[in-house]
Formats: C-alpha cells, structure tokens, sequence
C-alpha cells in the first residue's frame, strides 16, 4: 500500500501531481479534536499534560496536549464575551498559552513573557470581542516554541456569533464544518515522532516527510452530498502548503483569518503558510469524491525544483446516505474587507534577515542567534518600539531571498501591496499573519494596550526562524 508518508518523502524527489495515487485502502476515518463548546458558559478549562501517541500503528511516541495526549481541543466561544480560561500546566516545563488572532490586551496574550510555571495555573480573562473568525492557540515560550509546537502544545479556537445559518453556511462540527490542523512530521524507523534541529532545520525551518490532519496519518474524510466548510490551519513548524482540489475543482475562500469576507473568492489554489488560517467551501453536491493536496512543498524559493511536487493532504469520500444541510454556495458573506486610510501615517520597515555563509558564522558566534529582523536578533529584555494606542501604521516587511510568515500579535491588518501590487486575492480579507514573499506593505490600527513587561509581538511564524531570533517586541499606549 502505498501510504502518505511515503508521498510527503517522494514529494522532495520531485513526484508530480498527475502520479498521485486515486483513494488507498485502509484509511481511518478522520477524527475532529474534541469540541469544548464555551459559547453558553463564558468559561473553559486546558491542562497541559504529557502523554503518549502512536501515529504510525508503530511505537509509540511521547506527545504533549491540552486535556488529551496530543494537540488540544477544538474551543468554541462567543465572539463577543468575558472568556475565563483556566489554563494548568501538568508538565515538567514551563509552557505559555498564546491566543493566535483574538484581539485581547498584552496582558492576557499569553506571550513569552506570560510564562505558566510547572505545577501553576494562569487564569486569564479574555474580553473577546471581534466579528467571528477561526483562531488558534499555543504555546510561545522563547526559543521552545517550535519543540512545543511540535510535541501537541496546539489547538483551534472558534469564535462564533451564531449567525452560521442565516448566512447559508455550513456549521454542523464535524459533519458539514471540519477542523482541519495540517501538520508534517518526520518519524523514526520505529515510527517515534522526531524533532532534530541541525543547521539545515535551523535555516530553513523544520519540515517532515509524513502529512498528519489533526494528529492523524493516513485518513479519509466523510462528507455529505452537499456543501462542506473547511477550517484550514496550518499548524506545521515551517511548511507551506500551496493546495488544491484533485480534480481541480475551486475552493470558495469565505474567511481569512480575522474574519469572513464579503462574498466567497473562488481559488483553484490557496496558499496556507504556518500560523494561518483560512474557512473554504468546497461543492460536493455532485457527489464525486476529491483529494485536498499540497502541489508546493518546499518552504522556500532556494529549494528550487524539487517545490514542483505533489502530496496527499487529505482524501475526501461523499457519503449519499448522509442528508446534506446546504446545498447551495452562499453568496453573500456579510463580512467586510478592510479598507483602513493609508496615507500621513506612521510607517515602519521590517527586513527579515536570516545570516548565510560567513555571515552565519558571525552571527553563531555573537550571540547564537541565526536570524533577526532589521539586523537585531530578538531579545527578552528589549523594546523594539512603542506605538500610540488608537495609532493606524504602515508596516513594510521585507523577507530578502526566503518567504517569511509574518505574524503581529493583537491586531488584525489590512495587506495593501505586495511587492508593489494588489495583494493577492487570497490576502483580501482580513488578517493576522501573512505570507511575505519580496515584500509586503500592511496596514493597521491599534485599539488595545500592551505594557512594558507585557508588550505584544511580532516575528516569523517559521517556529525555528522565531525560535532563532526572527521576532521583535512593542508596546501599545
Ligand atoms: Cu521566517
């Protein structure tokens, strides 16, 4: 049988899209992550627990999760509340809980500076209040965030407002509305999940040879004849995915990170770059099965040829005895693209530097650090800047000769250029992390406070980039 794993290690070799296999045999059926619905209740509960996974139907592997062995639940809340999170950790480390998208105060970000202690408990209040969007959260502890990342520290986090049905959307978890976490691993011969990091990882990022969907390998999907809603996060440490439908069928992008658009863009290919999201309806009404694939699996431009290969993300099977909710592609989204005044305001550059050759060796030996952004390598105990709270600002971030995931903690952003064009039409909507290739001019406006010893931050969403130095800090008053 040919298995996924082996697709992912073939992929680099160079296997095109048209040899991907039809279905295999012997898939499991995906599982959704537990769904922790706090919408009612305002109130939710993590534990950060150890615990053991087999991924492969080999050994098993040591995982971390939030109240399961790996990966956390999927939570649910109002768009539009007081959150009380309790979040424990039971580990041997200490760990931190970053709510990825919500628009909450430094304080309650759960950044590298809100550390949970072994054996501690933090109890956050998160005034949640922003238009419905699917967000994510994990753990962000300086220089671990990547082996976190990596042994389960992660989950999904859906802010809802209800609304779903009125605006013809599918929502029904896990039968018409699936949680998507696309992660690669790489395994050793015994089938144990490995996280070496030696120079080449350290420079390009970690990237594995085996596809997992929600810490599964090798499953199929089961999904009514009608249309289905996608939630998509790449959870991956470093890989970005270009997908697209087998048959080539268009994805209908509904949602960017921060929130729904305003009418569906359809896209025969999505870019999903670690720490992004994205909702998409795909049309089973004419009940052919399909495959969600990745065609790109490189990371980065300087991989050069091998980036034109395929690989199985997910199979996907129509099920004609399971009654479809929505038949009919919404139209109308009733979500807004951002239009934020572009002009007279402050603006910043970014240049994301990562040292190479000789340089590599200076910078090893300075301070360890492989990466930076404008030439400075992050630092706990530094202030990269302050911004006035109620500001807009112009960031213009450069990534130089790699694609850079450029992630801003607490706000969303409007992508207004892309290397001196509109930006693409997958990057319309609102955001919170964007794929920098060349450059890319963002706009935004902070409406929510960040403290000295608190401050929000800002870096590559390529974990061993931020890991390495690749990520900067501010304060919002
Ligand atoms: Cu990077």
């Amino acid at each position: 049988m040919t298995t996924r794993r082996k697709f992912l290690a073939g992929a680099s070799a160079g296997i095109a899209l048209s040899t991907l296999p039809t279905i295999a045999q012997a898939q499991t059926p995906l599982a959704m992550p537990p769904l922790l619905d706090a919408t009612k209740t305002g109130r939710f509960d993590l534990t950060a627990q150890s615990g053991s996974t087999n991924f492969l139907g080999q050994a098993a592997s040591n995982t971390w999760g939030f109240n399961q062995p790996y990966l956390g639940p999927t939570l649910r809340v109002s768009h539009k509340n007081e959150v009380q999170a309790r979040i424990k950790n039971t580990l041997d480390e200490e760990i931190s809980v970053h709510w990825h998208g919500a628009l909450v105060p430094g304080d309650v970000d759960g950044g590298p500076h809100q550390t949970v202690a072994p054996g501690a408990q933090w109890n956050p209040t998160l005034p949640i209040n922003q238009p419905a969007a699917t967000l994510w959260y994990h753990s962000h502890i300086h220089g671990h965030t990547g082996r976190h990342v990596q042994m389960g520290l992660a989950g999904v986090m859906q802010l809802s407002d209800g609304l779903d049905d009125q605006r013809g959307l599918p929502s029904l978890y896990g039968v018409d509305d699936l949680t998507l976490v696309l992660q690669d691993r790489r395994f050793d011969r015994r089938g144990r999940a490995e996280y070496s990091i030696g120079m080449h990882e350290q420079m390009m990022g970690f990237a594995g040879d085996t596809m997992l969907v929600n810490g599964q390998e090798n499953t199929l999907a089961t999904v009514p004849r009608g249309v289905v809603r996608l939630r998509l996060l790449n959870g991956s440490n470093a890989r970005i995915y270009a997908l697209a439908l087998s048959d080539g069928r268009p994805m209908h992008l509904v949602a960017s990170e921060a929130g729904l658009l305003d009418q569906p863009i359809a896209l025969k290919q999505m870019t999903l770059a670690p720490g992004e999201r994205a909702e998409v309806l795909v049309d089973f009404t004419n009940g052919r099965d399909v495959t969600l694939v990745t065609i790109l699996s490189s990371n980065t431009s300087m991989s050069g040829p091998g980036s034109k290969s395929g690989a199985i993300i997910l199979p996907f099977t129509v099920d004609p005895t399971l009654k479809p909710r929505i038949t009919k592609l919404a139209k109308s989204l009733g979500g807004s693209l951002p239009q934020l005044p572009g002009t007279g305001l402050t603006r910043r550059e970014f240049t994301l530097n990562s040292a190479m050759g000789g340089g590599m060796m200076r910078m090893m030996g300075n301070s360890g650090n492989l990466h930076s952004i404008n030439g400075a390598p992050f630092d706990m105990a530094t202030i990269n800047f302050d911004v006035i709270l109620g500001a807009t600002e112009r960031w213009v971030v450069a990534g130089g000769m790699m694609m850079h995931p450029f992630h801003i903690h607490g706000v969303s952003f409007q992508v207004l250029s892309e290397n001196g064009g509109p930006p693409r039409l997958q990057n319309r909507g609102w955001k919170d992390t964007v794929l920098v290739n060349g450059q890319a001019e963002l706009l935004m406006r902070f409406d929510l406070p960040a403290s000295r010893e608190l401050p929000y931050m800002y870096h590559c969403h390529i974990l061993e980039h931020e890991d390495g130095g690749m990520m900067g800090q501010f304060t919002v008053s």
